[in-house]
């Protein structure tokens, strides 16, 4: 049934990424991580409403997109750890994710940035009369930035099968939205360009997949691009693996209000208020990938970190 594998891919990204905060300390991870806990259900929602060759593109908060997409654990946790079986061959690490197989194509950190390669990808698409969809997960951030402007114009103009997703957290940082723009809701930005815009709870997996469904829809049809805007919260700080309330940026009142909407938590109530789930199934189930991260993890520190020479190579002069 959906609604429970939503939940249960869900849980496994909030599993995964807790798995990472607990071992950050050791000081074998080579990256700095940006954490998704809190932001599970547009990861979810979103992918769950496309193909395995519909493409995906990310930011440096890059892993539950990655999950979600179908990236594959072993070859994520490798990459974080700088190794060589992970998914870029340990060459960029948790902000560089990408598995081509499922059509994890790129996540890029320079914020907007991977913003014109969907629209890219996009026109790619329609030029070669495929009827796949680009999606494009931003933060809200991004939408600040030229780069998104100059690329919602063009795939308007074009009617290019792209979907900017904005995971609006309320942050860039420690910079609250409201110290950076004007009161209006961020949709009206895409909208100003001709991008079909709707606005969702971003907490709520079966909302966004509604959502997605109808934009992919569209986008598969030759309607054109959209843009959703899907409010969601950051529970860690911005990047690493703890919790930063008490800096004074935000509230931990703030906080406190966005968990106790915990997506992962709010579906696995509803699930079992209706049946669909027992509490065994849910530990069963935390067992089991409690099971795979040990492994996957054990599999990462083991796995040999590239050779000198490897670093000649996908390099063009
Ligand atoms: C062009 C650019 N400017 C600044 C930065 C530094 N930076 C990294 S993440 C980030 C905030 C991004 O905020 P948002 O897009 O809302 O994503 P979130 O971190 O909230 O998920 C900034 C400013 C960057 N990576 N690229
Ligand atoms: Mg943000």
């Amino acid at each position: 049934m959906k609604l429970t594998n939503f939940y249960y891919e869900m849980a496994r990204i909030r599993l995964i990424e807790e798995a990472i905060a607990d071992h950050y300390a050791e000081g074998e991870m080579r990256c700095p991580v940006h954490l998704s806990v809190g932001q599970e259900a547009v990861a979810v929602g979103v992918c769950a409403a496309l193909t395995q060759t519909d493409k995906v593109y990310s930011t440096h908060r890059s892993h539950a997109h990655y999950l979600a997409k179908g990236g594959d654990l072993n070859r994520m946790l490798a990459e974080i750890y700088g190794k060589s079986t992970g998914c870029i061959g340990g060459r960029g690490g948790s902000m560089h994710l990408m598995d081509l197989s499922v059509g994890m194509v790129a996540s890029v950190p320079i914020v907007a940035s991977s913003i014109p390669l969907a629209v890219g990808s996009a026109l790619a698409s329609k030029r070669a009369g495929s009827d796949d969809v680009t999606v494009v997960f931003i933060g809200d951030a991004s939408v600040e930035e030229g780069a998104f402007h100059e690329s919602a114009n063009f795939a308007a103009l074009y009617e290019l099968p792209v979907i900017f997703v904005c995971e609006n957290n309320l942050y860039s940082v420690y910079t609250p939205l409201h110290q950076r723009q004007p009161d209006r809701p961020l949709s009206k930005l895409a909208e100003a360009h001709g991008v079909t815009s709707q606005q969702g709870n971003g907490n709520n997996a079966e909302t966004v997949f509604g959502l997605t469904e109808t934009a992919v829809q569209r986008a598969r049809e030759g309607g054109g691009p959209s843009f959703l805007l899907f409010d969601t919260y950051r529970w860690l700080e911005h990047c690493g693996p703890n919790y930063d309330n008490d800096i004074g940026y935000r509230s931990e009142d703030e906080y406190l209000e966005w968990a106790a909407g915990c997506p992962v938590k709010s579906l696995e109530q509803k699930l079992i208020a209706e049946g669909a789930l027992s509490q065994e199934d849910v530990n069963a189930f935390a067992a089991g990938v409690s099971e795979e991260i040990t492994a996957a993890m054990q599999h990462a520190k083991e796995a040999p970190l590239p050779t000198p020479e490897d670093a000649v190579h996908h390099v063009y002069a």
